[in-house]
């Protein structure tokens, strides 16, 4: 990866989710997705990540081929335009290798390559991946989550997950402990508080997304709808996740998000 556009600070990932129904931006980008990714490697994103499945709590699976039908050309056409990083945010390895052939160069699993076949995929493909903590799946993931301790169970995951991937040959392997993915308030709280020492006790950098998730209504109840009036919270989110040492904020609001970030690092200086 170039270094972040914001010197000394995390990477901002903009999300770019090309399907009907993400929980936050759902529809919105599907015509307009390579402008809309342009525009938010303008506003300040280093990276892009592509989505064709939406993850939000809930949501039924989507069949490969639907997913490779919405990805491929949105990432085709970005690589077209733009030298910038692209991940494929899917649990699927069929996706994921199309997706890479079509010019991403991340797999961002959300199911932390547990999926039959993904941790050989993405052996084969030797590119960096990002694992992310989720406790059963999106359909049903929200109605009862339980931990005795979050933020050890959630660390305790991920180092298997990392070790199952290094014992692979994988090597350029990033965590993230999920935020809103089998997890009540308090759960998603207590892990944006302890982002370093998920990064000290897996030994990875840690990707933090929390931007217009459904935790910022848990706090204001004005935030029910879940696309910008979930703004302020998403930011403070991404500065909390910052100031504890993560190295890439997952961000629908790239512009906001990354002024908010060059003020904290101005202050931290
Ligand atoms: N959240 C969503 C989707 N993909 N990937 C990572 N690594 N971390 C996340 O927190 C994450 C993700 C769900 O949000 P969306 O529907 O707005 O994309």
């Amino acid at each position: 990866m170039p270094p972040s556009k914001i010197a000394g600070g995390p990477y901002v990932m903009g999300v770019l989710n090309v399907t009907p129904d993400s929980f936050s931006d759902g529809g919105v980008h599907e015509q307009a997705a390579a402008p809309h990714a342009l525009a938010m490697l303008e506003a300040g994103a280093d990276i892009i990540d592509v989505g064709g499945e939406s993850t939000r709590p809930g949501a039924a699976p989507v069949e490969a081929g639907q997913e490779i039908a919405r990805v491929v050309p949105v990432i085709a056409a970005l690589r077209a335009s733009t030298k910038a990083p692209i991940s494929i945010d899917t649990m699927k390895p069929a996706v994921a290798m199309a997706a890479l052939q079509a010019g991403a160069s991340i797999w961002n699993d959300v199911a932390a390559l547990q999926a039959p076949g993904a941790l050989e995929t993405a052996a084969a493909a030797q590119r960096p991946v990002i694992l992310m903590h989720m406790q059963g799946e999106p359909r049903t993931m929200q109605d009862n989550p339980h931990y005795d301790d979050v933020v050890a169970e959630v660390i305790a995951f991920l180092k298997a997950r990392v070790d199952a991937a290094a014992a692979k040959g994988i090597q350029d392997i990033w965590v993230d402990p999920g935020i809103g993915f089998g997890k009540t308030l308090e759960h998603n709280l207590d892990l944006l508080r302890n982002v370093d020492r998920i990064r000290d006790e897996t030994s990875r950098p840690v990707v933090v997304g929390a931007s217009r998730k459904r935790f910022i209504a848990a706090i204001d109840d004005r935030a029910k709808s879940a696309g910008r009036d979930r703004l302020g919270g998403s930011v403070a989110a991404a500065l909390l996740a910052a100031q504890h040492g993560a190295a890439m904020v997952r961000a629908h609001d790239v512009a906001e998000t990354v002024q908010a970030l060059k003020v904290l690092r101005a202050a931290q200086r």
